[in-house]
């Protein structure tokens, strides 16, 4: 046989020998996952799934709930360095901060993933992140406003995310970007809501004081789905009709502003899957069995959503996916 034959045969058995290692998945690979928190109802779906997805695979997953602290994150993130697991998820609160302990566990031989936020580190630190492009969605949600509202006047106020976070950042960037070139429409107010219902409600009261009781205000963006349902409990409170009076546009795509759909009370939201363990996995799987090196951004699909898009088949479709 040539030597060219003995190479090709070669190369074909370790391909093989390869992709059956990497058929041998995660069963029993111990991973850590700091998870920020369960502030909104997309974060309790993005746990759920995690968890789902771990489960499936057989790995034996180390679950961290932050309370939205970085320094909790921090803290667990060491924890897993110390029990020597075979990889850590981060879901990061914060863009910023990350350094020292990524390069502990780097140091350690242990594979960082990222899941649904950016940070501003050395890439090197983590293997992957899986992320949804949130200038895009931020982007949608204005070029979903400036399609609506045409060239009449239009007064936003902005509900932002958490302060410091990716995807408070993002969202805030791709938004002011859509609406640009549109002198009609301008944000007067801008606020962190932090992510929660609550507080996304408390920070829209104070808008419609602010403005007239609401009448100068036409639309209100907000980083994601749970403050947006918050601000709508906030203008109905003030005898306004959300989804009319004042317009609603947010992001995430969970159930209940399917529900708000339905009732008119809605008009947009960005969808933002839950799932990013999936394709976490999938990487972390052909990185440890076959030592495949994925790409260093994994980015995940961001659709609008308005009432012609069937909001009750949507909400009833979503509410069985772990939110
Ligand atoms: C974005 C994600 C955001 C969601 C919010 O990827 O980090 O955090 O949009 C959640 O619902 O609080």
């Amino acid at each position: 046989m040539s030597v060219i034959k003995k190479l090709a045969l070669a190369a074909g058995i370790g391909a093989l020998l390869s992709s059956a290692a990497w058929a041998q998945g995660l069963e029993g690979k111990v991973v850590g996952f700091s998870q920020i928190g369960s502030e909104s109802g997309w974060r309790a779906a993005e746990t759920s799934v995690t968890k789902q997805q771990a489960e499936a695979r057989g790995v034996d997953l180390k679950f961290a709930d932050a309370q939205q602290k970085q320094e909790n994150q921090i803290k667990a993130i060491r924890g897993f360095i110390a029990q020597g697991v075979d990889a850590i998820l981060v879901a990061p609160v914060v863009a910023t901060g990350w350094d020292e302990v990524l390069t502990e566990a780097k140091e350690a031989n242990i594979p960082v993933i990222l899941l649904d936020r950016g940070i501003e580190a050395p890439e090197d630190l983590y293997l992957t992140s899986v992320a949804s492009d949130q200038v895009k969605e931020g982007r949608v949600a204005g070029e979903w406003l400036v399609g609506t509202v045409g060239d009449k006047p239009c007064n936003v106020v902005e509900l932002q995310g958490t302060v410091g976070s990716s995807p408070a950042i993002n969202r805030k960037q791709g938004f002011e970007e859509a609406i640009a070139g549109h002198a009609n429409i301008t944000i007067v107010r801008s606020q962190t809501g932090d992510f929660t219902r609550s507080k996304g409600k408390e920070v829209m009261e104070g808008f419609l004081k602010a403005e007239d009781g609401g009448k100068n205000i036409c639309a209100v963006y907000a980083h994601n789905d749970d403050m947006a349902v918050g601000a709508i409990q906030a203008i109905k409170d003030a005898g306004l009709k959300p989804g009319s009076d004042i317009l609603v546009v947010s992001i995430d795509a969970v159930p209940d502003i399917f529900s708000a759909m339905v009732a008119g009370e809605a008009n947009a939201t960005v969808e933002l899957t839950p799932n990013m363990a999936g394709p976490a996995f999938d990487a972390l799987d052909a990185y440890l069995n076959a030592g495949t090196v994925p790409p260093k951004f994994i980015i995940t699909e961001s659709k609008l959503y308005t009432p012609a898009d069937n909001p009750q088949s949507e909400y009833d479709t979503r509410k069985g996916l772990g939110y």
